[in-house]
């Protein structure tokens, strides 16, 4: 993933987060592409309170390794468009070899006692290789993204193969507890490894644990962004208009966030709805995500055309019913967004956690609070029950929640905010990464010699906290 500058993944936002109260570096790609011929080159960089250890990705591996396996195998494997899939052999090998590139600058990098910590579906397999140098560190593993269920893995060529080199980590964690029992299932099956406990099983004399750890976000610190008066740098008006009530999304465009659900729900809604004709807006921030892939492409331009004709059919002089930002907006900004708006719609139809729930309801006026619709195939639904539940494929109920959110009294606005608030305080980003990590560093030992050592002279990504 792109580091050093504003991104807008969830993975980037919660990673360095947790790097900001650490003494921790981050490697990774630095977002940049150069010729295939050119050696890629490390950089180092230190901005607020984070050391960068980056490089960029030749244009082969940017096409096989990000846009190839990662992006049209497992991404859409993970999320269960199985029709998605584009599996290549050369991309594969492509995968593994830029994985092995990452563990050979880690091995550069790493002290014997480091803790080593490796952030998604782009790295299933560098703990392979660091196995393979004779690195013994802990080594642990964190899928932001969902966890496939056994018959999707059944779908992928080298399914038993990357479930192997999950295999070498010793902390695997997932972001639900649905994903934990996938895991584990998909693993008792491809590995014929041995369950010892609920969380851990044994493989080839190792212990690993595998466990959900959900991911959460800082409430204090988004509450009082939320607050500060950004009269004149937001990116939507929100000059008051008597009664009439504001719907935010905020999503990557991408088919795993339900989009065209949604805003299909709205129009239903708006067209069975005329009463509400100017006393609702639904505004969006979609920004375009892997531009490169076809898939995404297509669905950029079904969504354009989708908002475009929602607005020829309903917008009428002083109302204009979807309003949508293109791109990336300053975090500040999207929480005094999240205050002003007084729904929250999420329709993912797959998704580790969405981290948009959490912060729209941490960024709420505790006395004024707004609604939050919530998919209930977003990981967050598992901890965030107090939301209004949906299935987006369901359009008559998508309708419906819209309309209880509008209705919603006062009190019940806060009485479902407050028990969603302290969810978010008992589970925030602190606690993700300590759970984590302390389980890390709990796990026994490895008790295996090294292996042969590579020569490490290549340059890498991954991210070491
Ligand atoms: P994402 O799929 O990117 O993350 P999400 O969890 O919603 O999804 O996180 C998006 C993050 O980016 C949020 O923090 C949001 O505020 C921010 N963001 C979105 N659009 C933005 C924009 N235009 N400008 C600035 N910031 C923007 C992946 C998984 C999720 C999982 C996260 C974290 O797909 O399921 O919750 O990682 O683990």
């Amino acid at each position: 993933m792109p580091s050093g500058k504003a991104s807008a993944g969830g993975l980037a936002v919660a990673v360095q987060d947790a790097l900001n109260d650490s003494n921790g570096i981050w490697l990774g790609w630095n977002g940049q592409q150069i010729t295939d011929s050119e050696a890629p080159e490390f950089e180092q960089a230190y901005s607020q309170g984070i050391d960068y250890i980056t490089c960029p990705l030749t244009h082969q591996q940017y096409a096989q390794y990000y846009c190839g396996f990662a992006n049209k195998v497992l991404w859409p494997a993970m999320h269960h468009r199985d029709d998605l899939i584009e599996y290549d052999a050369e991309e594969y090998k492509t995968y593994q070899k830029v994985n092995r590139l990452f563990a050979q600058k880690l091995k550069q990098l790493a002290q014997p006692e480091d803790l080593i910590w490796v952030h998604d579906y782009h790295f299933f397999s560098v703990a392979r290789y660091c196995r393979e140098l004779g690195m013994q560190n802990k080594i642990g593993f964190f899928l932001h993204i969902p966890f496939a269920s056994l018959n999707i893995w059944h779908k992928i060529p080298v399914a038993r193969e990357l479930i192997q080199d999950l295999s070498q980590y010793d902390v695997i964690g997932l972001q639900t507890q649905i994903d934990q029992n996938a895991c584990m299932q998909t693993c008792l099956n491809l590995l014929e490894a041995q369950k010892i406990q609920s969380n851990s099983i044994s493989y080839k004399k190792r212990q690993i644990l595998i466990k959900s750890y959900p991911i959460g976000v800082q409430p204090e610190l988004i509450q009082k962004q939320a607050q500060q008066d950004l009269a004149t740098s937001s990116v939507f008006n929100f000059e008051e208009i008597p009664r009439q009530k504001t719907i935010i999304g905020v999503d990557r465009i991408d088919y795993s966030k339900g989009l065209l659900e949604r805003f299909n729900a709205f129009a239903t809604f708006l067209e069975t709805s005329p009463e509400y004709h100017g006393l609702v807006r639904h505004l969006q921030v979609a920004i375009p995500s892997r531009t490169d892939i076809p898939a995404y492409q297509r669905l950029y331009q079904r969504f354009k055309t989708k908002l475009e004709l929602i607005n020829e059919e309903f917008a009428h002089e002083d109302w204009r019913p979807v309003d949508c930002c293109y791109d990336t907006v300053q975090h500040h900004n999207l929480m005094h967004i999240y205050r002003h708006s007084d729904i929250c719609w999420i329709s993912s139809l797959r998704d580790g956690m969405n981290l948009v729930a959490k912060e729209y309801i941490a960024a709420q006026d505790p006395e004024n609070p707004g609604v939050l619709i919530l998919s209930k195939y977003a990981g967050a639904a598992e901890q965030m029950s107090q939301a209004l539940i949906v299935d987006p494929q369901d359009r008559a109920a998508m309708m419906d929640a819209l309309k209880m959110a509008l209705e919603m009294s006062k009190a019940e606005r806060i009485n479902r905010y407050q028990q969603l608030i302290e969810g978010l305080t008992s589970s925030d980003l602190t606690h993700w990464r300590n759970n984590f990590l302390d389980d890390l560093e709990k796990i026994p030992t490895l008790l295996m010699k090294p292996q042969r050592l590579l020569q490490d002279n290549y340059q890498s990504i991954y991210q070491v906290l």
